[in-house]
């Protein structure tokens, strides 16, 4: 019933024409494989008389042994001969495509760094937030109105009776109290970049986009302030040559409030039949004066202290920089698109 010898003999015939690896492990398979020689020889044991299943079971057992001795030589001896080929050490090494910053990032490093050269501390408050420091401290109480401007993402988790809901902060207005609290005493001046979220979806609009708010507190600070960082930020951004607005707008927690726009970088400012701006300007930014009852919120006396803050979308300055006509290719991955910068 167990021929060794034969099956040992048939096996070395068989090695003796291979010359790869693949090969030697389909032979490696039939011999020691699941349904391979061996485990169909095992599986006869039953056939066997019980008073000499013993020495069977101690045959196949020599006999596996010596079919991994076999071919674990033959394997040595095809990978000597693989190693023996020669070896040119001076032939280029192989090149692989080099990664780069996603645009994005590089816009926010460019932004951040604009800022600390005016003396910006640069910070990232949560992006998953409390209802409370996203509307509440920014006079926007429960039920207010101007909540819905911000469509918002709620979270799924317990809420606060003092914090509120959990929320994916819509804008990086919430950081505006917590650097107050932080700080205590003006001055202050930070750029809060960091994701924000909102159910919008459009050529314009991501539902997961940056923000960086810029905010300045300190004694006497006034529009012109705010309109000379804008105006710094701006060329410093977008060259000489672009021009930025303030319009007149609303905001909860800023008095008097606008919004920024630029001179669209995809039409040129023309306007006519674009497709993004439709007039020429694409909105960039809300801002203000920061409202003397945000202020108090973060426990700084507005009779002592102004601030102004504004709130910019990176993903619509990168736009509006290199003429990017759809802001939904920022973050869907299309290397086409990424290998560009
Ligand atoms: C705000 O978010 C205010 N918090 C801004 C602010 C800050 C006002 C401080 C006053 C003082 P608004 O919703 O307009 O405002 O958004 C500001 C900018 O964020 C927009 O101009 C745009 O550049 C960007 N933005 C807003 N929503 C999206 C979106 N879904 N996708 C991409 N960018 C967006």
């Amino acid at each position: 019933m167990l021929d060794d010898k034969k099956l040992t003999k048939e096996l070395i015939n068989s090695l003796s024409s291979v010359t790869n690896l693949k090969d030697l492990e389909l032979i490696e398979i039939k011999y020691l494989g699941r349904n391979g020689v061996i485990n169909d020889l095992l599986k006869k044991i039953k056939e066997i008389p019980v008073g000499d299943r013993k020495e069977y079971g101690k045959k196949i057992n020599q006999l596996k042994q010596e079919i991994k001795r076999l071919l674990e030589t033959k394997r040595l001896e095809l990978s000597k001969k693989k190693s023996d080929k020669f070896f040119d050490s001076t032939l280029p090494g192989k090149t692989y495509p080099k990664g780069s910053l996603h645009p994005i990032t590089y816009t926010i490093e460019k932004i951040a760094s604009i800022f600390q050269k005016i003396g910006f501390i640069r910070v990232s408050y949560p992006e998953v937030e409390w209802e409370y420091f996203a509307f509440e401290v920014l006079n926007m109480p429960k039920d207010h109105p101007a909540r819905d401007d911000f469509e918002t993402f709620f979270i799924d988790a317990p809420s606060d009776k003092k914090m509120g809901k959990v929320v994916l902060t819509p804008h990086t207005s919430s950081g505006q109290v917590r650097e107050m609290r932080r700080v205590k005493t003006p001055p202050i001046r930070m750029v809060n970049i960091v994701k924000c979220y909102r159910p919008n979806w459009d050529i314009t609009h991501n539902p997961m986009f940056y923000q960086f708010e810029g905010l300045c507190i300190d004694r006497s600070i006034n529009i012109a302030h705010l309109k000379g960082t804008i105006d710094y930020f701006a060329k410093e951004f977008f060259g000489e040559d672009r021009k930025i607005r303030l319009r007149p707008f609303h905001f909860q927690f800023t008095e008097p409030s606008f919004e920024i726009d630029v001179s669209c970088g995809v039409c040129g400012g023309k306007g006519v039949d674009c497709h993004v701006c439709k007039s020429g300007w694409l909105e960039l930014a809300g801002a203000g004066m920061v409202h003397p009852e945000v202020l108090r919120a973060g426990g700084i006396d507005p009779n002592k202290y102004s601030g102004w803050a504004f709130g910019f979308g990176p993903d619509r300055c990168l736009m509006m920089k290199t003429g990017i006509d759809n802001i939904r290719i920022l973050y869907n991955g299309d290397v086409r698109f990424l290998e560009q910068f």
